[in-house]
């Protein structure tokens, strides 16, 4: 078993997100995240764990095979696509999310990449807007934190 943890902290949003997996299997992601706006909210891997200009430094989504941006379920999206996570009336969003293209391994790991929540909702490249196909058109970035590895257990 592998482990990874991201611990996002802004002036609005916090959160903590878990990531593991067994061997080669699905990538388990779970966790929370406070301070959110009700509603969707774009939640991606972006390319670089680079942080150094603030979540913008961690370039676009990370995108191994040359693909447009889609859906978690879609065949043509970015590896880092994993779509949106719901925030309730006291803006927290439980993160649960089972993932089969993000790994903790190999040519789609996302160790020293940057975990992202975004203002606005990922259309998952279905929008029709100019930004559908490259970002979801998600707009800004809310919170960021870069993936590290965790202790087994
Ligand atoms: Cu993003
Ligand atoms: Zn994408």
């Amino acid at each position: 078993m592998v482990k990874a943890v991201a611990v996002l902290k802004s002036e609005t949003v916090n959160g903590t997100i878990y990531f593991s997996q067994e061997g080669s299997g699905p990538v388990q992601v779970n966790g929370q995240l406070n301070g959110l706006k009700q509603g969707l909210h774009g939640f991606h891997i972006h390319e670089f764990g680079d942080n150094t200009n603030g979540c913008i430094s961690a370039g676009p989504h990370f995108n191994p095979s040359n693909k447009e941006h889609g859906a978690p379920g879609d065949a043509e999206r970015h590896v880092g696509d994993l779509g949106n996570v719901e925030a309730d009336d006291k803006g927290v969003a439980k993160v649960a999310i089972t993932d089969k293209q993000i790994s903790l391994n190999g040519a789609n790991s996302i160790i020293g990449r940057t975990v992202v929540v975004h203002a606005d909702q990922d259309d998952l490249g279905k929008g029709g807007h100019e930004l559908s196909k490259s970002t979801g058109n998600a707009g800004g970035r809310l919170a960021c934190a870069v993936i590290g590895l965790a202790q087994p257990n």
